[in-house]
């Protein structure tokens, strides 16, 4: 029989929290028991797991108690806050927001990129940004082949991003403006409606973005490769879920289009679309509901010799946060004694 796992999610009723709910059980994790938690406004609340209507508990200090795994979904403050206190507990935490990526103890994993990284844990995994992981799984084989010294990025990035208040958000705006009544921007500095916002979480000094550093400071990380250059602009457009991204590389050896997209049909994780003729391309309404990263517009950059561009696009929800995290999970537990959590 297969060995099966206390699990937890805690930030259950958000976006990423339902996503991570329905991978589970959407993939058979052997989950022995489930708890859903969230903050205290949230408790009481039933939510459905696999068929079973489960109750939501307040996070606290004793909400880890007897988990296994804990996946986290609620926020910088509150992994900040819960991290170490489950992963004390014993219950190895995967945690998806973006708190604890760079500290040094705690390992950041895309499956398909670096898995080996995993076995160092002490108690707490973190699951890298959305934009992130779709551009290195895209990346991935083609840095193995050939080497890629500088990556440029434009982000087209979904309004769930925000979870669900920014997906009400762009409904509302658009229901007020069909209706010719004054659209109020509460979310978003603007209004998000018909427009594109260059401006994903806070600015930094040096005028780039948090979610631009991000996509930087991970992409080194996760390659393990001090010297590789990242440059990103990304821009919340009116799309309620899946981010595209164009993507500029400068690869160490010369490839040609063909070669990389012989090499990305064969990659883990990623579907080729790519016929413009036949207008076939990536879009955020084929990736929707999938866990695949999508593709295409492969082509050689004419204003470079060792240039590729591309198109990426995947689910935030899922490959971007959900499955990646229960992926990581997967990779636990396929090897059992990873299923501990010695963090002081
Ligand atoms: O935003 P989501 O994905 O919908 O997930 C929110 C979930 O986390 C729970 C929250 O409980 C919900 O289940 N949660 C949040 N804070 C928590 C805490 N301190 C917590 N659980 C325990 N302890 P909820 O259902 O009660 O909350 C509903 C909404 O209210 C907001 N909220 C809750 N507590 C708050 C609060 N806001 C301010 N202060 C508090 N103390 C909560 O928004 C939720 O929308 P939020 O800002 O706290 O969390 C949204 C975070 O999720 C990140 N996110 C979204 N998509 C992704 C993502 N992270 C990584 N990848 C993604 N693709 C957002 O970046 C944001 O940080
Ligand atoms: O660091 O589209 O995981 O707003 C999650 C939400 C990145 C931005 C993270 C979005 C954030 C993302």
């Amino acid at each position: 029989m297969t060995k099966e796992y206390s699990v937890g999610v805690l930030g259950a009723t958000g976006a990423v929290g339902q996503e991570m709910l329905k991978n589970l059980s959407e993939r058979g994790f052997p989950v022995k028991s489930l708890r859903p938690l969230a903050s205290p406004r949230s408790a009481g609340q039933k939510i459905e797991f696999d068929g079973h209507e489960v109750k939501v508990e307040p996070v606290g200090p004793n909400a880890f108690d007897g988990l296994d795994i804990c996946l986290f979904s609620a926020g910088g403050d509150a992994s900040q806050e819960w991290a170490p206190v489950a992963a004390k507990a014993g219950a190895v935490v995967v945690d998806n927001s973006s708190c604890w990526r760079q500290d040094p103890r705690v390992p950041l994993i895309i499956p398909e990129v670096n898995p080996g990284a995993l076995k160092k844990h002490k108690g707490i995994i973190a699951n890298p940004n959305c934009s992130t992981i779709q551009m290195l799984v895209a990346l991935k084989p083609i840095y193995d082949a050939v080497g890629i010294r500088r990556i440029v990025v434009a982000t087209y990035q979904a309004v769930s991003g925000t979870g669900h208040k920014g997906v009400e958000e762009l409904a509302e705006q658009t229901r007020r403006l069909f209706n010719g009544q004054e659209a109020e921007a509460k979310v978003y500095p603007h209004r998000i409606a018909f427009n594109c916002l260059p401006h994903i979480d806070v600015f930094l000094d040096n005028d780039y973005t948090k979610e631009e550093m991000k996509m930087v400071n991970e992409t080194i990380k996760i390659f393990d490769d001090q010297n590789i250059k990242v440059s990103a602009t990304c821009v919340r457009i009116p799309v309620f879920s899946a981010h595209s991204e164009a993507i500029w590389i400068e690869t160490g050896r010369p490839i040609s289009p063909d070669a990389a997209r012989e090499l990305l049909s064969r990659a883990p994780g990623v579907l080729v679309i790519d016929d413009p003729k036949k207008n076939a391309y990536p879009l955020a309404s084929l990736a929707t509901g999938r866990d695949e990263v999508f593709v295409g517009r492969i082509r050689a950059d004419i204003s470079h010799e060792n240039g590729l561009t591309m198109w990426v696009v995947a689910d935030n929800l899922r490959k971007g946060a959900a499955t990646n995290a229960v992926e990581i999970a997967e990779l636990l537990i396929r090897e059992p004694e990873l299923v501990k959590a010695d963090w002081s």
